[in-house]
């Protein structure tokens, strides 16, 4: 058990923390470098939690975006934990499932005494940090993201993550009765049930289950989640326990645009009760996702998608003809564009036809034919029939020699 000198509180009575997750250090948004984004974000949290007081901060796993990170994301986390243990603000960090939980925790030990507390395996699990106000202690327990395989044994639990945080739930609330904590709370990394997932969070499944019931840690004050990307609460309904994600403070895909991100305060007050708030996180630019014709949108450029010119651009080309160096022209006018689809614009009289139908011609020629008429709903003209056949017979003599 670590015993920190207490800071002082905004009411006294209050502990006030902010719960953050899924940093993902070292991330990139497609070709976007995001390495400055996440530098403005640390620098805007040293920030918050100084001006709102607060005499925590819980990060709930995927510290980095993968086991042995850029090096310049380990300098920018090294600078961090320093700015921290500089301001006297303890920091708790659990390792998620895209961290490495040995390299996460070098130098652990040494850093707990500058109160920088990292969480990263089983045994951590039942060492809470208590921090102080005026009414008493509050225990914080940090859970790593623990692969079932690895500690169901240990655990005496199933093959699942519901099993085996089940068990280390139990721990926890055992280990919470002993200290005669009354008012805990928990960092965790997990996908809990009912809850929405977005394109950037990676599967966990084992066995073909992934998530966790809500009421896993029934018994504690507040359970701050990490692993879904969107900020949400999944507390069950008529809990005295409140559950919630942070989500991550930057986009990592397009399926978040219209996410708020934020980081969460959490107010614990005397008696165990609870209160959040959100507080929206520092965007250099929004995220935009336009669909259309590679010449209307390049008019609108100028008029009603002007604002594009900032964002992170998403684009859909319906074109049926595929346009000539279409990332280029969308560059030009929208400098930070950085996916491009196609989904051309079909006229529904013409039947494009079963892509089943489509590979029973013989001829493979027809079969290119039948092809382009799938996916462009055009015929093909004599130059591009030319094309397939040369293709076709270039395969066929080269399969002949081989
Ligand atoms: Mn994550």
């Amino acid at each position: 058990m670590e015993e920190l000198p207490r800071r002082e509180s905004p009411t006294g009575a209050t502990l006030r923390f902010i719960h953050t997750s899924d940093w993902h250090l070292g991330r990139r948004l497609h070709s976007a470098d995001l390495h400055e984004d996440h530098r403005a974000f640390l620098t805007w949290l040293l920030q918050e939690a100084q001006t709102r007081s607060v005499q925590a901060v819980v990060v709930a796993g995927d510290i980095y975006d993968r086991a042995v990170p850029p090096a310049e994301s380990v300098t920018l986390l090294d600078e961090t934990i320093a700015a921290f243990a500089g301001s006297g603000i303890p920091l708790l960090l659990t390792s998620g499932n895209h961290d490495s939980a040995v390299r996460l925790r070098y130098g652990a030990q040494v850093l707990a005494d500058s109160g920088i507390h990292l969480r990263t395996d089983l045994a951590g699990v039942t060492s809470p940090v208590i921090l102080s106000d005026d009414t008493g202690p509050v225990g914080f327990y940090g859970v790593p993201f623990l692969l079932p395989d690895a500690v169901m044994d240990e655990l005496g639990a199933d093959r699942s993550h519901a099993s085996v945080l089940a068990a280390v739930g139990k721990r926890i609330v055992d280990d919470a009765a002993e200290r005669g904590l009354t008012r805990t709370v928990v960092a965790a990394h997990a996908f809990v049930t009912g809850s929405s997932a977005c394109d950037s969070e990676r599967e966990i499944s084992v066995g073909g289950v992934s998530d966790v019931p809500a009421d896993v840690f029934g018994g504690t004050s507040y359970v701050a989640l990490g692993h879904l990307h969107g900020a949400q609460s999944v507390t069950p309904t008529g809990s005295p326990t409140v559950v919630q994600y942070s989500g991550s403070p930057l986009a990592f895909s397009f399926s978040e645009r219209d996410q708020v991100k934020s980081v969460t305060i959490v107010d614990i007050d005397g008696a165990g009760g609870v209160t959040t708030q959100r507080v929206a996180t520092p965007t250099r630019r929004s995220l935009r996702q336009v669909t259309g014709r590679l010449p209307d949108l390049l008019e609108r450029a100028s008029g009603d998608l002007a604002d594009l010119a900032d964002a992170w651009v998403k684009v859909t080309l319906t074109d049926t003809d595929r346009p000539s160096e279409p990332m280029a022209q969308l560059r030009a006018v929208w400098p930070h564009t950085l996916l491009l689809e196609f989904q051309p614009d079909l006229d529904p009289d013409v039947p494009a036809g079963d892509l089943v139908d489509v590979t029973r011609g013989a001829d493979p020629t027809d079969v290119l034919s039948d092809f382009f008429r799938h996916v462009t709903g055009n015929e093909p003209d004599g130059a591009r029939i030319a094309v397939m056949r040369q293709a076709a017979e270039a395969l066929q003599s080269s399969a002949a020699e081989n």
